[in-house]
């Protein structure tokens, strides 16, 4: 149960910070890299490239404005790539969004909300669930745990 996380700068790593923790909190192992498809693009291919064999389950790639890392990364890999599109200032991670989701047909890229970090990790294990039992049941609790704090809060706001 590895998964990478891949960021194109250092400045998304308080979002990317989120997907840490969620993945932490179901004890996955994880590495956490900072490789850009356009500033350091040989190394982010190589890293890539060596992930399967490296024991990676899943790569989740988070990266702003032009983000091309998430289909850059899928395309020299078979492992499941999930895209996290960064909010930038100035197009509010529309840029983001659309650089990932656009991917074209032969190299998808799972893609979540802009600033989705959470989803992000629980969609890398409810794809690592399908091979590890025991996450299955590590998510229902999750989702019990969740379902619990809404109730919580729909109780102290009723009036
Ligand atoms: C992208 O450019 C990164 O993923 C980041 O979201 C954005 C800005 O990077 P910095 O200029 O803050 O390093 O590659």
């Amino acid at each position: 149960m590895k998964v990478a996380i891949v960021m194109g700068s250092d400045s998304d790593f308080p979002v990317v910070e989120k997907t840490v923790t969620i993945l932490k909190k179901f004890g996955i192992d994880l590495e956490v890299r900072v490789l850009s498809a356009h500033r350091t693009p040989h190394q982010a291919l190589a890293f890539s490239e060596n992930a399967e064999k490296n024991g990676f389950d899943v790569i989740i790639a988070a990266a702003g404005k032009a983000a091309h890392l998430p289909g850059v990364l899928a395309a020299v890999t078979i492992l499941p790539v999930i895209g996290l599109p960064i909010k930038s200032s100035t197009l509010d991670g529309m840029d983001s969004l659309f650089s990932i989701v656009q991917m074209p047909t032969g190299i998808p890229v799972a893609t979540v909300a802009i600033n989705g970090a959470e989803n992000a990790a629980l969609l890398a294990i409810h794809i690592m669930a399908l091979k590890y039992d025991v996450l299955k049941d590590k998510l229902r609790e999750y989702r019990k745990q969740m379902a619990a704090e809404v109730e919580a809060k729909d109780k102290a706001l009723k009036y």
